[in-house]
């Protein structure tokens, strides 16, 4: 929680360069914020009548609308050189508050397309080591009972371009935004391996889906009985074609790839596959030549996603900075910040609900004295891990690698205000 010092008539901070407690930022007024932005409303001209008050707005519609701001799309829209099917689309977090994802927004990756199932031909069959194999429809198992829980789902390479040499210039979503996060409704997989009746000798499932790709990947049973589930429902709506339809696995604070989706077989074995996605590709390379495999859970992060990247303050002033941070470990315990680029932190205020593998909005306020400032953020779980620094998170891994990247992300704000991405 945020740390509420008492506030001296000048406001001292609670951290170097500028950190506010809550108490300070509302002593110091709304015009604290925004001066130039809250008129008196005296000065307002009370006979104005803007055009969208002259008339009748539009009609209900069947399904939404267009996003109320022009600008909320997916960004770091990337396709493969040899075939557009490939491809992956972040998150504009920058954009969005809170902690749920619109799924409109939800982040995307696809090995082969986004396949466009008939969920009446589509089945899900569980075979292998099982005493009785079987073999759903999505009617049947819209029957079963089921469960909703808040999570994020994570590409493993997600903020991968940060580990570069070279520092991008972009958004915070561009550069982190293959995360999303949603309440997921489904039925818990024991469910349906138990009606299938697991062999003694079970150790691992591998789950595959109905994609051309046929992405498949081995599970530990472990991670299989316990928390995962056949998602059917994503916010609430059926999920998107996008994110799975007419059913995905979900395999929570593991790294996105093992929530295979447009699912259509868990073959039950008593070792891994050893599949593409677990051997060439989702390893994590050492710089002792040798890869870990099988490293699944997503390590804890956190973002500042305002100020950020490509953002402009408009003058010094008291902003509140604000962000997400998410682990793979049970839940987030704490975020620090940092306006000092690291020399002194302080707690920001976790200012959602916190659980397991659910991401945490946190805030807290920042007077910028319009001198150069560096925001850093870092994340503390359940667990006791600490999000690293950059180069603690590059210490051990070879050149060139890409997963599971959880390193501070450093926004630089510029005497004029500008805000960029720097290797901190
Ligand atoms: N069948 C199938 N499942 C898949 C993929 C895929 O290409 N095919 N991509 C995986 C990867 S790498 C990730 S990060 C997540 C992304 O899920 P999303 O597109 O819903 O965000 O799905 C995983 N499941
Ligand atoms: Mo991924």
């Amino acid at each position: 929680m945020a740390k509420m010092t008492v506030p001296d008539p000048e406001g001292s901070a609670s951290a170097g360069n500028g950190l506010l407690s809550r108490r300070q930022w509302l002593q110091l007024g709304a015009g604290g914020a925004a001066a130039s932005m809250v008129a008196p409303v005296w000065a307002a001209g009370g006979a104005r009548v803007e055009p969208w008050r002259s008339g009748s707005g539009a009609p209900p519609s069947s399904y939404g609308d267009q996003p109320s701001l022009a600008s909320l799309k997916r960004e770091q829209i990337s396709v493969h050189p040899l075939g557009p099917q490939a491809g992956a689309s972040s998150t504009p977090l920058q954009l969005l508050n809170g902690t749920i994802t619109p799924n409109g927004l939800h982040f995307e990756r696809h090995h082969s397309g986004i396949p466009e199932i008939d969920p009446s031909a589509h089945r899900l069959t569980i075979h292998g080591l099982v005493r009785r194999p079987l073999s759903f429809d999505y009617e049947a198992l819209l029957r079963y009972p089921m469960i909703s829980r808040v999570l994020f789902m994570e590409c493993s390479g997600n903020s991968y371009r940060n580990t570069l040499d070279t520092v991008l210039d972009e958004t915070a979503g561009g550069l982190n935004g293959l995360i999303s996060c949603a309440e997921w409704t489904g039925i818990p997989l024991h469910y349906l391996l138990d009606e299938a009746g697991l062999d003694a000798s079970a150790t691992w499932v591998v789950a595959e889906g109905a994609d051309a790709a046929g992405m498949n990947r081995s599970v530990p049973l472990s991670l299989a009985t316990s928390d995962a589930m056949l998602a059917l429902y994503q916010n609430g709506e059926p999920l998107r074609r996008s994110q799975g339809f007419p059913m995905r696995l979900l395999v929570p604070g593991c790294e996105g790839n093992l929530s295979v989706k447009w699912l259509r077989s868990l073959k039950v074995m008593n070792q891994p596959a050893h599949t593409r996605e677990e051997t060439s590709k989702y390893t994590d390379l050492q710089l002792d030549g040798k890869a870990w495999q099988f490293s699944l859970r997503m390590g804890v992060k956190s973002v500042i996603t305002s100020p950020s990247g490509q953002m402009q303050l408009p003058d010094k002033g008291v902003f509140e900075i604000t962000g997400l941070a998410w682990t793979g470990h049970g839940s987030v315990r704490r975020v620090e910040v940092s306006a000092d680029g690291g020399r002194s932190w302080t707690d920001a205020a976790i200012q959602s609900d916190i659980g397991e593998h659910k991401p945490v909005r946190f805030r807290i306020p920042w007077r910028w004295n319009g001198q150069p400032a560096v925001l850093q953020s870092r994340a503390v779980d359940s667990v006791g891990n600490v999000q690293p620094t950059r180069s603690q998170a590059l210490q051990n891994v070879a050149p060139g690698f890409s997963y599971h990247y959880n390193g501070i992300q450093s926004w630089l704000v510029d005497a004029s205000g500008r805000v960029s991405n720097v290797h901190g």
